[in-house]
């Protein structure tokens, strides 16, 4: 508390002197230049002498605990926080090569890929038991030299992943099929550094030509085009904010922390500020962690020579070091890297090769050994259940204490904040006063509608708090991660009945639509006949082909299906044919005259139909086959179109069309017809 104080007042001081000498000078630029220093809770570093040669860290997102070194024997492997160390078999040098980046799938706990310096991308399918070389030129990789991985946190099947190849390569590998195929996105510069935020991708870069000209690139395309963000800086390291949605942050050579604060509303981006200790940095990891609280969000930023470990709470306003114990001097070789396990409780660094684990000094009260959520990634449904499983332990220097309670907080998923574990032998907890605690939670209701800037954290990651106490009223505290998906749903897009938001696409903008829908061939009307359910339906003809038309509202953003669902419709001819008809989606990022069309579809060609009969039909395509590598933008998916190249031109009637959730052998059943 004295040194909190004392740092207080001094920060007042060099506010009022530097205020009082330069006039007017804004208090952020002041803060900046004279850090305050915080007596909270801080972290102690010891080298860990069990580890040889570490190169990079690789924190596990769903086992707090589990943790993977890089090193030059191979991975090494802790589940206890750095207790006990195991080098992971296969994982040598000579099977994976320098390992360069490890990235675990948000969404799927045993899913992980390995970017290697010289042997291409590997993927696990089993938590690191294997490792398959999935990311190589035979399957589209454009180099070997791989530097760092990226995915979409919020991709519900974990199939979007994105590979920068450094100076090994222009451009960016990227696959949409889970890494069994890849393709080459941004080919004009060499990318480094890769930032997935929202549907943004920022990259570090060079152009293709200029070795020496840096600057920030990002596409909110998925990688079809780019724009320069950031003129003349060079990035040697990137990082996100742990909680507030799209803090992004790049650490310049020699100069200060850059930053773009929190997107407060979708695409309108705030501007890139300057921030942290002033200059002459040499920035190689920057990265957002839990604090104390599951709601506190901690900024690192490590330069290895000079300032260290920096902390921060406030976007680098004010900062603290973390630096007991670390070795920090002009020393330090290239590769030094930092990182927090995924609860924020424990630091890793690696320096000259060197493993250092820093720990919070441990308090006295009870000990919560472990923590866990089972499972940890849950779809949301309204019956779902999550077990939560607690070990706690006395405090270790007074035996005769006793646990008293233990509390989980679930008001994130609208349960309440005292949910209590239970030791009774009762709740799957094992024996009765075991120390093993638990419960089960049945998620019962649902979380709100998407916000204004179309992202929520929750679904989403969120941090559960476990709490003990024990009989002297000590406290501890744990946190452990759930990922929690959006509840998939099936929905009626077009049925004339229920849903009257439909219209021509081609209406108003024919000229700037004639290559896509084409109205003086091709027609789509609502009309009241030929209805399958209710009185109206949809009328499609063309008076020859080939033509487009299209219908849908870009007015209205799309739901937020994925290529796990499938377009469903009923369709019947005017009269029998085998006259064949191809169906597309179409986007609407920023109006009609944006809009792309996705890949189409034939109906009878590709075996969808038989033929057109003068009775409905079902027909159910997966989302997945309308797919393309780029342009098309499913996420905000608004319209339909149909087509056709029979030069006889097209008479058919369309109902009922659905968005059908997941399941690929099963597919939802539709929802009831009046
Ligand atoms: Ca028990
Ligand atoms: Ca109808």
């Amino acid at each position: 508390m004295l040194l909190r104080l004392l740092s207080v007042t001094r920060s007042l001081i060099v506010l009022l002197v530097v205020a009082g000498l330069c006039g007017v000078v804004s208090t952020a630029t002041v803060l900046a230049a004279a850090p305050t220093i915080s007596s909270e809770g801080r972290f102690v570093w010891d080298p860990e002498l069990h580890v040889l040669r570490a190169e990079r860290i690789f924190p596990n997102p769903h086992e707090p605990r589990r943790v993977w070194v890089a090193t030059a024997r191979g991975i090494m492997e802790t589940r206890d926080e750095g207790g006990t160390w195991d080098l992971l078999p296969h994982t040598g040098p000579d099977q994976l090569g320098r390992v360069s980046d490890v990235l675990f799938a948000p969404l799927k706990p045993q899913l992980a890929f390995l970017a290697s310096r010289e042997r291409g991308i590997f993927r696990s399918m089993d938590g690191g038991k294997t490792w398959q070389n999935v990311g190589t030129p035979a399957s589209g990789v454009t180099s070997l030299q791989v530097l760092r991985l990226a995915c979409d946190a919020n991709d519900r099947r974990s199939r979007i992943f994105y590979a920068t190849h450094g100076d090994g390569a222009t451009g960016i590998s990227k696959t949409v099929d889970g890494g069994n195929t890849w393709f080459s996105i941004g080919e004009h510069f060499f990318a480094h550094e890769i930032l997935l935020e929202g549907k943004e991708v920022l990259v570090s870069a060079h152009p293709r030509e200029e070795d020496d000209i840096w600057g920030i690139y990002h596409s909110l395309d998925s990688g079809e085009t780019w724009a320069e963000i950031v003129r003349d800086v060079r990035p040697t390291a990137a990082g996100l904010n742990r909680i507030k949605y799209g803090g992004v942050w790049f650490g310049i050579l020699k100069g200060r922390l850059l930053h773009r604060p929190h997107v407060v509303k979708f695409e309108i981006f705030p501007e890139w500020q300057q921030a942290g200790p002033p200059k002459n940095a040499q920035w190689t990891s920057i990265f957002g962690a839990f604090g104390r609280d599951t709601d506190d969000d901690v900024l690192y930023a490590y330069d290895p020579r000079q300032y260290g470990l920096i902390a921060s709470r406030d976007d680098f306003k004010t900062w603290w070091p973390e630096n007991t114990g670390l070795f920090v001097e002009p020393l330090v070789k290239e590769g030094a890297n930092v990182c927090a396990s995924a609860d924020g409780k424990v630091l890793y660094a690696s320096i000259n090769g060197q493993l250092y684990v820093g720990r919070l000094v441990p308090a006295d009260g009870p000990v919560i050994a472990s923590f866990a959520i089972t499972p940890n990634v849950v779809k949301w449904a309204k019956d779902g259940q999550i077990q939560l499983t607690a070990k706690v332990l006395p405090f270790d220097k007074d035996p005769k204490s006793k646990i008293k309670l233990v509390q989980v907080n679930l008001s994130a998923l609208r349960g309440p904040g005292n949910f209590t574990l239970c030791d009774d032998g009762k709740h799957n907890d094992g024996a009765a006063d075991d120390g093993v605690f638990s419960g089960t939670f049945a998620m019962g209701q649902d979380f709100p509608a998407q916000g204004q800037d179309r992202r929520l954290s929750i679904p989403g990651e969120i941090m559960v708090q476990v709490c003990a106490r024990d009989d002297k009223n000590r406290l501890a505290a744990d946190v452990a991660p759930l990922h929690v998906l959006p509840k998939p749903e099936s929905f009626v897009y077009w049925d004339g009945e229920t849903v009257r938001w439909g219209g021509k696409l081609a209406e108003g903008c024919r000229s700037a639509y004639s290559q896509k829908y084409d109205d003086r061939n091709g027609i789509v009307d609502d009309v009241e006949s030929e209805a399958r359910t209710g009185k109206r339906c949809l009328h499609v003809y063309s008076a020859r082909g080939p033509w487009v038309s299209g219908w849908g509202s870009s007015m209205i953003p799309g739901r937020n299906f994925t290529d796990m669902d499938y377009v469903s419709f009923w369709i019947k001819g005017q009269v029998a044919s085998k006259r064949d008809v191809r169906v597309m989606l179409s986007d609407s990022p920023g109006g009609e005259r944006e809009a792309h069309v996705s890949k189409g579809v034939w109906l009878i060609k590709e075996g969808y139909l038989q033929e057109l009969r003068t009775d409905y039909q079902q027909v159910r395509i997966p989302i997945a086959k309308f797919l393309k590598k780029t342009e098309f933008l499913l996420d905000v998916c608004g319209g339909i179109a149909f087509g056709g190249d029979d030069p006889r031109g097209h008479n058919f009637y369309v109902d009922d069309i659905c968005i059908e959730v997941e399941g690929s052998l099963n597919p939802a059943p539709l929802p009831p017809r009046k």
